[in-house]
């Protein structure tokens, strides 16, 4: 009697011990890896990944697409691929009221306001987050090829 009452005791124990664990090891089911997908950067922070490509064509300087719309968290990696160095500014007064500050945020590296950094690398890239971002538009240029036409436009939805 005494012995099986030690034993359910224990074993009530032990059912308590093992509760208080949590299952940790949930990693058993791996995420999806695109496993062939080197230009799509993962998609931290949720918000999906639109590419434009900055590029010399002939004599034309442009962003390509250089009129894209995407939704508030989604963020744009710009690619440096010829005819650089290429950046990405915006027109603060071209752009939703509230969107600078976001911007002045999500944007690394800024040369002034709004202003990204110079992408001298070959294939060197430059990703603005709209995490945050209000709705609208918001008109784009190249500093450098500005007078040359290389701008663009993002709406945000
Ligand atoms: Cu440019």
């Amino acid at each position: 009697m005494r012995v099986t009452s030690m034993v359910a005791g224990l074993a009530i124990v032990l059912a308590a011990c093992g509760g208080e664990k949590k299952p940790e090891n949930q990693t058993t089911a791996a995420p999806e890896q695109p496993a062939a997908a080197p230009a799509a950067a993962p998609a931290a922070g949720g918000g999906a990944n639109h590419d434009v490509t900055m590029t010399l064509t002939g004599s034309t300087y442009k962003f390509d697409p250089s009129d894209l719309t995407i939704k508030a968290g989604d963020k744009i990696t710009f690619h440096n691929k010829t005819g650089g160095p290429h950046n990405v500014s915006f027109w603060a007064d071209s752009i939703p009221a509230g969107a600078a500050d976001v911007l002045k945020k999500n944007m690394p590296d800024q040369m002034a306001p709004l202003e990204g950094p110079l992408l001298t690398e070959p294939e060197g890239t430059y990703v603005v987050s709209f995490a945050g971002a209000p709705t609208g538009e918001y008109k784009f240029y190249c500093l450098p090829h500005l007078a040359l036409g290389m701008h663009g436009k993002i709406t945000v939805q």
